[in-house]
């Protein structure tokens, strides 16, 4: 991705997940942002975007970030959100176990009170233990801990799979992770 829509798809995920109000944007009680009013609004804030450019990013984003509707009217975030906006997340089954990657500074409060959305408005899950690496380096030293979903599932907790296969739960209770025996190596403790 070149510099500049490397910097459209971070300011993009600001406006379409947490700050609409940065450009005068609202988005709808679904997260959708009105394609037109979006591109302008972002041009008149002083960063260049076009229909074009904004259709390659939602069409090529490595972690597909974004999505149109049907009719290209419309673009929303598909996760992430610290807004609360209804996505139309439907539970489904999740594989049997999922990963979430964190930093070891956060693993003493995370044993306490087990996973927590934060900001957000989901806890994030992988389903590639190399994808929640990637995630906990964003945060300092990554450790990758592993959830018994299905465990969960079966115990009544509700799963989603966002339009980009990121899994997202409302919380993750401290029984149901495995935390790794030694931090930094990818072994957990049965
Ligand atoms: C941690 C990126 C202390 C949690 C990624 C995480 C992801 C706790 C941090 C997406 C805790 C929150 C989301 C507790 C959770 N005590 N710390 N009880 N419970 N935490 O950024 O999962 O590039 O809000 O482990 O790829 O890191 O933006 O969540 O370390 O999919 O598209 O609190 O963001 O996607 O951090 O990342 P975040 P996340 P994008």
């Amino acid at each position: 991705m070149d510099k500049h829509s490397a910097k459209l798809s971070k300011f993009l995920s600001l406006i379409l997940r947490h700050k609409p109000q940065v450009i005068g944007l609202q988005l709808d009680a679904n997260g959708w942002a009105d394609v037109e009013q979006l591109i302008d609004l972002v041009n008149q804030h002083g960063i260049a975007i076009s229909y074009e450019l904004l259709d390659a990013l939602v069409q090529k984003n490595d972690k597909q970030r974004f999505t149109f509707n049907a009719d290209h009217t419309k673009v929303r975030a598909n996760q992430g959100h610290s807004l609360s906006v209804d996505l139309d997340l439907v539970a489904e089954q999740p594989p049997r176990i999922l990963f979430h990657g964190t930093a070891t500074r956060f693993l003493s409060s995370i044993r306490e009170k087990g996973l927590l959305p934060g900001s957000r408005q989901h806890v994030h899950l992988a389903a590639e233990e190399l994808d929640a690496i990637r995630v906990g380096q964003r945060h300092g030293h990554p450790v990758v801990l592993v959830i018994q979903a299905n465990t969960m599932c079966q115990a009544g907790y509700q799963f989603y799979c966002a339009k980009n296969g990121v899994w997202l739960a409302e919380r993750i209770p401290p029984q149901y992770i495995q935390f790794p025996s030694k931090v930094g190596r990818s072994r957990f403790k049965q």
